[in-house]
């Protein structure tokens, strides 16, 4: 007896590429803002020690925040972007420096 391949229903194609992709997770800036009254050698340690930037990048970062106004640190998925930004604000605090850390969409 002939057998024959049955067809699928067409609701049945579960793996239609268009409806599989997902956005990437967004991206967040991490930057530090200016003041008067953090010590530049603090803002070189706290991108350095949160950053893994090496001496000549922290620098360059640190000027360019005290020239500009705000400069980014880095970017990151949302979850570490606010461990970034909540572990440099209890640094800053703790050594009782006005220094602020902010995050904002890439
Ligand atoms: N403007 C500060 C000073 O003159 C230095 C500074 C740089 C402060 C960067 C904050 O995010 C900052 N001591």
């Amino acid at each position: 007896m002939a057998t024959r391949k049955q067809n699928y229903p067409s609701d049945s194609v579960a793996l239609e590429p268009e409806r599989q992709r997902i956005k990437p997770p967004p991206l967040y800036k991490v930057m530090l803002l200016n003041d008067d009254y953090t010590p530049m050698d603090f803002v070189i340690v706290v991108l350095e020690k949160f950053f893994r930037m090496n001496r000549e990048q922290a620098t360059l970062v640190m000027l360019k925040v005290h020239r500009q106004g705000r400069g980014v640190c880095g970017v990151f998925p949302r979850d570490l972007a606010i461990t970034k930004v909540e572990q440099v604000g209890g640094f800053a605090r703790q050594h009782q420096h006005p220094l602020a850390c902010v995050m904002e969409e890439n």
